[in-house]
């Protein structure tokens, strides 16, 4: 594979023939990441890369779109199949550009807004100081319970009716649990809120049908491509039409310039290919991994943040284990299993080096492994935990890993 990459710069192929080996030897469980299908990657080092297509469909500042404006067109009608929504823009670079977006097209600077607080599973856009959200708008950051690492919807309505927020933001990146939106539209028509829903984590999860949709409560909601939704990196916002011109306007030309139309090619090839029926299993098998991985490391004793997951992902409380969550990690990169560390609600530890560990199921459930592997993978979890300073002990858990890994090929790698 990619032999003029290996004729013309040796370096970068070496490099990336390395990353392939790490991608089918290890067992990948960032909950973010995922194997996009051979024809996704097709398309996304495919010529549109050549192309320069500023502004939409039939209205551009540049000639030779009649190409272009099909893939794009074709992006957006299967996003509207795929989610039911009035209006998509697919030009979204990724996701935090999506929702700098969003803010930029809907509110005016120093408006209020209110998303969950990093740390407890909220997202650097939804409002971290130092991110261009916290120091553009009046951030009124909501948590989860502290007994429960749930969210209370008691709390998120009092927080709103305290503070009255233009926006209020739902959706995760490190909650293992079921959103109910309904009760958001409750509280965000209660105060007149905007509501927007970032579903990048569980929008293959939405379009398989395996956790509620936002699309009947919420005005915008943004999503990645490339998470459970298994397409290229990038993003793409939907919305009710009455938001669909101050969207477009804010994403081209309020902050973007030139569409990448590589990356729209591979996202209409990604909604196509979840709009199949076998994707509703791969959905439903995400959840079922996530669920057999997190009760077999409850079983061996570990702390599951909200005790469990009804999602793709699982944050682990190493506290009782006396292991950080840096030194987690890097444990277990040791064996060829990848990880991130993360903090977990209320952490009393630095980011950096956080109390948690937060592991998912859409990568490994692509590469088809199923209930019976999470029990393996759970007990690989513990022991190398159990002996992390043991390197001859990892070692021969790398080669076992290793070993197990050649049963599951990764789609468009050929090793
Ligand atoms: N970086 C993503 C994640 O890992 O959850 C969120 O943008």
């Amino acid at each position: 594979m990619h032999p003029n990459l290996q004729k013309t710069d040796k370096e970068i192929f070496n490099i990336l023939k390395s990353e392939e080996e790490r991608q089918t030897y290890g067992i990948e469980l960032i909950p973010s990441e995922n194997y996009a299908s051979a024809a996704v990657m097709e398309a996304t080092g495919s010529v549109f890369t050549n192309k320069y297509s500023e502004g939409y469909p039939g209205k551009r500042y540049y000639g030779g779109q009649e190409n272009v404006d099909k893939v794009e067109q074709l992006a957006v009608e299967r996003a509207k199949q795929l989610f039911g929504v009035d209006h998509v823009n697919v030009q979204s670079y990724s996701g935090s550009p999506a929702n700098m977006a969003v803010y930029f097209g809907l509110l005016e600077y120093g408006d209020t807004i209110m998303g969950l607080k990093l740390d407890h599973g909220g997202h650097i856009t939804h409002g971290l100081p130092i991110s261009f959200s916290g120091r553009t708008y009046n951030v009124v950051p909501y948590e989860v319970e502290k007994d429960t690492g749930r969210l209370n919807m008691d709390m998120v309505r009092e927080q709103a009716l305290k503070h009255k927020p233009k926006l209020i933001i739902a959706g995760y990146t490190a909650y293992p649990r079921i959103i109910d939106w309904k009760a958001f539209k409750e509280i965000g028509d209660h105060v007149g809120a905007i509501l927007m829903a970032d579903i990048a984590h569980i929008a293959g999860l939405i379009a398989g049908g395996v956790h509620p949709s936002p699309v009947p409560h919420f005005d915008v909601i943004t999503t990645t491509t490339h998470k459970t939704l298994r397409g290229p990196r990038g993003a793409m916002i939907m919305c009710k039409e009455q938001y669909a011109k101050d969207i477009d306007k804010a994403v081209f030309p309020g902050l973007q310039g030139g569409p990448h139309d590589n990356t729209t090619a591979a996202k209409a090839v990604a909604f196509g290919e979840a709009l199949q029926p076998e994707f509703k299993d791969y959905a439903a098998q995400i959840v079922n991994n996530a669920r057999a991985l997190a009760n077999k490391l409850m079983e061996y004793g570990f702390n599951l943040v909200s005790g469990g997951t009804d999602n793709h992902l699982i944050l682990i409380d190493l506290t009782s284990k006396q292991i950080p969550g840096k030194v987690a990690q890097e444990c277990l990169d040791k064996i060829g299993l990848t990880t991130n560390k993360n903090t977990i609600p209320f952490d009393p530890r630095p980011p950096f080096d956080p109390s948690g560990l937060r592991l998912g199921t859409p990568a490994i459930t692509t590469r088809g492994m199923k209930e019976q592997d999470m029990q393996k993978i759970a007990t690989w979890i513990t022991a190398a935990l159990e002996h992390y300073q043991d390197d001859e002990y990892l070692n021969n858990l790398k080669n076992e890993v290793r070993d197990f890994c050649k049963n599951f090929p990764v789609p468009g790698i050929k090793i």
